[in-house]
């Protein structure tokens, strides 16, 4: 909080936002700084700065250092570097381009058991040796509040807000609190510690979230010096937030602060100038995964490629908590529904989940491998045809038969042929994963879909493809960057159990590929609430939170065998609807939220400074310059005034956070719907 409160400019205050993830992908929230980054730049230009600790090997490729132009930040450098602390401040070469500083925890960390002495001595939380994580998480968050500190000595005239992003960003916010620095303070939650361990074991954890002897259970599982960060940040921080209205209810239980509001995550939405170009990526995405699907099921290609799906699921390796178990026996039922139906269409299933692997397989790479000197055997054989044929042409006399094409085939390009097609033989049935497991027969994944006996029958109606890393265009198997690859899928299955938001669904939403999702998951919960029938536009939400385990499997299982009985016309349509809610994804619209939570924490630390304003007058107000950069071109639902989640809860003062009744009652009226969805397709 404040200490000299009315004297900082709050209109033209500077922002800092602290993250692990600064230049450094990890996981979800890189993805959130890094896809906000151009909103928040047009906002705050040279305003804004993100701080992380410097990776050396990322930075290298992702930052281009600079000189500070702020005095006080070159002055706030100058200062911590003579006591010996490694920092570089520089420009993050991504879109928007924001300023970043980095900063070196291992040059601090000869003060690391001091700074635990005074972390136990101050805020009673403990940090026993040998956890690495909480070790890097310490000494981080003393240099951020060694520098927050001393920033505002040199800079009196502006007010400074610090968001703060996760617990493993968090120590630096009960220090602020505790030595009075004069900034405000923002923390935004992306899951809990305990929700996240509770949810990977067998608990039933929605049904009981206000019952967890809290304590205990982080004790139990030895994370209980984490939980106290992370419980800690959540209390001292002026400004409480999480990421969905899930996750905010989990927050009140689990940290026992009820968020004040709820920041969810939006993505930088690129929009084509023509209407079908993404129908075009689609199709041509398609062909190279079809391209590998001929390498990896060589000898088996008896499902032909017109009524062949692509569905997959993608993301961190958290086998229940990602819902892979659900995907998996839906799987299996699906097999059955489409070979007791007769179906003609197959389904190829990818799981795409990096797991500890020794390599590719031997067979992965050959089956690429064989299909590709087939296609070169092919090319050489009709180049020559074609000469033959030109040459036969080219002798034609009136009165003459055509060339017989089977003169054209030399013998010599017959035994060629014939050779690639022996190569085509296969004992064996095509591997359902594409790289050596370190713990094949312990994998859950690979254990699971033993026990479906998925096993890539030429019977089967579905065929799975496991791929136990990110990919990249870069790999000799599947050549293909994730976005190619989601935009040429038909359905992406994200059945979690544990999921604040889910950035996954939402990625393939503003590439106009339909998703499955929960409602359990943020990004499920969101749609949920803001469209009447998310289903018709791509959105399918599976209900893991009233139904039982079999009933839900069953309803995953209806939702991609109804997706499987469409007509390609019908899935072009629905393409065409799913994108069109991208807007509803779009910084430009989420990026409000976060606003709106600065703007409470300078209220909360500056009172004086708003006295007289009324909350709309300071969001309309010309002078702090926030609408008009981030305002999307009207909407009928901005024209409405209901821009963003928030306008129907959270962020707003004199309201204690929100209300449990906040988490869950609000929805677009029906008519607004249909004002923003009745274009003609
Ligand atoms: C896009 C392309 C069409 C193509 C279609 C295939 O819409 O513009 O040319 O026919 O994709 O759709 P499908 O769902 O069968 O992959
Ligand atoms: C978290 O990452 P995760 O996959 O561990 O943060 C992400 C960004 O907010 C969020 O999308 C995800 O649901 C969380 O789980």
């Amino acid at each position: 909080m404040a200490d000299a409160p009315a004297k900082r400019d709050v209109k033209n205050h500077i922002l800092f936002e602290i993250s692990t993830e600064v230049a450094n992908r990890v996981g979800g929230i890189y993805s959130v700084i890094k896809s906000k980054a151009p909103v928040t730049t047009a906002e705050y230009g040279e305003r804004y700065t993100l701080i992380g600790p410097l990776n050396h090997a990322s930075a290298a490729v992702e930052v281009e250092q600079l000189t500070p132009k702020d005095p006080a930040m070159a002055e706030t450098i100058a200062a911590m570097s003579e006591r010996g602390i490694g920092l570089m401040y520089g420009r993050w070469l991504i879109e928007g381009a924001p300023r970043v500083l980095l900063i070196d925890t291992k040059t601090a960390y000869r003060f690391m058991d001091e700074w635990k002495g005074d972390l136990w001595n101050t805020s009673g939380i403990p940090s026993p040796p040998g956890d690495e994580e909480t070790n890097e998480a310490v000494v981080f968050g003393y240099l951020v509040a060694w520098f927050l500190g001393e920033y505002v000595a040199h800079e009196t005239k502006r007010a400074v807000v610090a968001h703060f992003h996760e617990w493993l960003a968090g120590v630096g916010l009960p220090l602020a609190k505790k030595r009075r620095i004069d900034v405000t303070t923002i923390f935004t939650t992306h899951a809990t510690l305990l929700g996240r361990y509770l949810c990977a074991g067998s608990v039933d954890f929605y049904n009981n979230l206000q019952y967890f002897d809290v304590d205990a259970e982080a004790g139990k599982r030895g994370i209980y010096h984490r939980y106290c960060i992370e419980r800690a940040a959540a209390h001292s921080c002026d400004v409480f937030t999480t990421v969905s209205h899930i996750t905010a209810y989990e927050s009140e239980h689990l940290l026992k602060r009820k968020p004040d509001g709820v920041l969810p995550n939006g993505l930088n939405v690129k929009k084509f100038s023509a209407m079908h170009e993404f129908q075009n990526l689609h199709q041509t995405s398609k062909e190279r995964i079809n391209d590998f699907v001929r390498g990896h099921f060589y000898g088996h290609n008896d499902f032909d490629p017109d009524n062949t799906l692509y569905i997959f699921t993608a993301g961190r390796y958290e086998y229940r908590n990602k819902g892979v178990d659900m995907f998996i026996e839906s799987l299996a039922r699906l097999n059955h529904r489409l070979k007791a139906s007769g179906s003609k269409m197959t389904v190829v299933a990818f799981i795409i989940m990096p797991a500890k692997t020794h390599s590719l397989t031997v067979e992965a790479l050959r089956g690429q491998a064989v299909i590709k000197s087939l296609r070169d055997t092919v090319d050489v054989i009709e180049r020559s045809v074609g000469k033959r044929l030109f040459d036969r042409a080219l002798q034609w006399h009136e009165g003459d038969v055509l060339p017989d094409e089977k003169e054209l085939i030399s013998s010599q390009d017959r035994v060629m042929l014939r050779r690639r097609l022996f190569a085509m033989k296969r004992h064996a049935l095509p591997p359902i994963v594409t790289h050596n497991m370190v713990n094949d027969h312990e994998d859950p994944i690979l254990n699971q879909i033993r026990r479906v006996q998925l096993f890539n029958q030429p019977s089967d109606r579905v065929k799975i493809v496991f791929h136990p890393e990110f990919l990249n265009s870069a790999n000799p198997v599947l050549p293909m960057d994730y976005d190619d690859f989601v935009r040429g899928t038909h359905l992406g299955v994200f059945s979690s159990y544990y999921e604040p938001w889910g950035y996954t669904p939402a990625e393939c939403t503003v590439m106009g590929v339909p998703s499955i999702t929960t409602n359990l998951s943020g990004f499920g919960c969101y749609m949920e609430e803001l469209i009447e029938n998310a289903a018709d536009y791509g959105i399918y939400i599976v209900d893991r939170r009233n139904k039982g385990v079999d009933d839900s499997v069953n309803q995953l299982t209806n939702y991609m065998f109804e997706f499987a009985e469409k007509s390609r016309r019908q899935r072009i349509n629905q393409r065409n609807r799913t994108e069109r809610l991208s807007d509803l994804l779009d910084w430009k619209r989420m990026g409000m939220e976060y606003i709106k939570a600065r703007q409470l924490a300078l209220r909360r630390a500056y009172p004086q400074s708003f006295e007289g304003e009324t909350e709309a007058g300071f969001f309309d107000g010309t002078e702090i310059k926030v609408s008009r950069p981030l305002s999307a071109p009207g909407s009928p639902r901005d024209r409405s005034g209901m821009m963003t989640p928030g306008d129907f809860a959270s962020l707003q003062e004199g309201r204690e956070g929100l209300s449990t009744e906040d988490y869950v009652a609000w929805r677009l009226p029906l008519m607004l719907m249909l004002e923003i969805f009745s274009e003609e397709e």
